[in-house]
C-alpha cells in the first residue's frame, strides 16, 4: 500500500480542475486514499488521471469504491457492461455527444453525481474537454443578481434532448436510444448549496434548463442567456487534452463540460460511468 501513500493533488487554476499523480486506480483505494480523492473532488470539481490502463471491471470497481453506479437510460452501453456508457464518434461520423457547454442528468429530480470518463481511443489532435466551475461563475456576479437568483427555482427536461420529438442531428441517432424513456422533469433552485463543498453554485444549464418556474420562455430567455454568456467565459473553465489511458473525473453539480468536436475523420473513444447522486438544496 506504500505506492498510496503519496499521492499528489495539482490544481490546474484557482477556479477547477486537478490533476492526480501517484495512482494506480488498478488497484483497491484504502481509506486514507479515498479520504484524500474525496477531498480534492470537493475542492477542485474535476479530477483528471493520466496512463491508467483499466478493463471494464476494473474501471466499474473504481466507481463502485466512490458509490453507487447510475445507468445510462441513453447511451449505448458497453457489450456485456451496462453500467459502461460508451461515448464514441467514428471517422465517419460528423456529432459528437455533448458538443456544447451542459451538465449531465440535471433533468433528474435526483441528478447524478459525476461521472468517470475513460479515455480508450483519442484522435492525434483535437477532442478535449472543456470544464467550467460553476461555484466561480456564481461568484463573479453582482450581489444584486445573485440575490434575485437564490430566490428562483428552474424547470430542467429530457424530453427535448433524448425524447422522440427531439431535434437533433441525424447521425447522433445511432449512439442515442430508448426515446421513450425521456420524461423526466425536474425543479432545482437555480443557486444550490453544493452537497460536498457547501458553496453557492449556479445550477442552470443551455442544454436540460427550459425556464425559470413560474416564468414563461420568453421571459426566462434573456436572463438565461445572460448567465449562459457569463458561464461560457474562458476565465472559469479549464481544458483538458486527453491521452489514451487518461480519466476525468467530474462533479455534475459543481461544473459545466463542454467536447470539442474538432477532430473530423478520426476516431474517439470513451468509457463513462456515471455515479448515483442526491437531492440538491439552497
Ligand atoms: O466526450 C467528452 O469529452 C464528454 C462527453 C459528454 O458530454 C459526457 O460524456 O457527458
Ligand atoms: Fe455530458
Amino acid at each position: 500500500m506504500a505506492a498510496y501513500q503519496h499521492i499528489t493533488v495539482e490544481a490546474c487554476t484557482d477556479h477547477l480542475g486537478a490533476e492526480v499523480a501517484g495512482l494506480d486506480l488498478r488497484q483497491p483505494l484504502n481509506d486514507e486514499v479515498l479520504g484524500e480523492l474525496r477531498a480534492a473532488y470537493s475542492q477542485h470539481s474535476v479530477l483528471f488521471f493520466r496512463d491508467q490502463d483499466l478493463t471494464p471491471e476494473e474501471h466499474i470497481r473504481f466507481a463502485q469504491s466512490w458509490g453507487e453506479i447510475n445507468i445510462n437510460r441513453f447511451f449505448t452501453a458497453v457489450e456485456g457492461y451496462p453500467q459502461v456508457a460508451e461515448v464514441r464518434k467514428e471517422p465517419d461520423q460528423q456529432v459528437n455527444i455533448g458538443g456544447g457547454w451542459h451538465t449531465d442528468h440535471s433533468y433528474d429530480q435526483i441528478p447524478a453525481l459525476g461521472s468517470m470518463l475513460y479515455a480508450r481511443q483519442v484522435p492525434p489532435r483535437g477532442g478535449d474537454t472543456l470544464f467550467a466551475s460553476m461555484s466561480a461563475v456564481f461568484d463573479g456576479l453582482s450581489d444584486g443578481l445573485k440575490a434575485t437568483l437564490e430566490g428562483l427555482n428552474a424547470v430542467h427536461s429530457s424530453r427535448h434532448v433524448f425524447g422522440a420529438a427531439a431535434n437533433r442531428p441525424g447521425d447522433l441517432n445511432s449512439r442515442l436510444g430508448n426515446a421513450e424513456a425521456a420524461t423526466q422533469d425536474a425543479i432545482h433552485p437555480v443557486v444550490i448549496r453544493h452537497p460536498l463543498s457547501g458553496r453557492k453554485v449556479l445550477y442552470v444549464n443551455p442544454a436540460f434548463t427550459r425556464h425559470i418556474e413560474g416564468w414563461t420562455d420568453l421571459e426566462s430567455a434573456p436572463l438565461l442567456t445572460y448567465l449562459y454568456q457569463q458561464a461560457g467565459r474562458p476565465e472559469y473553465s479549464v481544458r483538458f487534452r486527453w491521452q489514451p489511458g487518461s480519466m476525468a473525473f467530474w462533479d455534475n453539480r459543481a461544473t459545466w463540460h463542454y467536447a470539442l468536436n474538432d477532430y473530423q475523420g478520426e476516431r474517439r473513444l470513451m468509457h463513462r460511468i456515471t455515479l448515483e447522486g442526491c437531492e440538491l438544496g439552497r
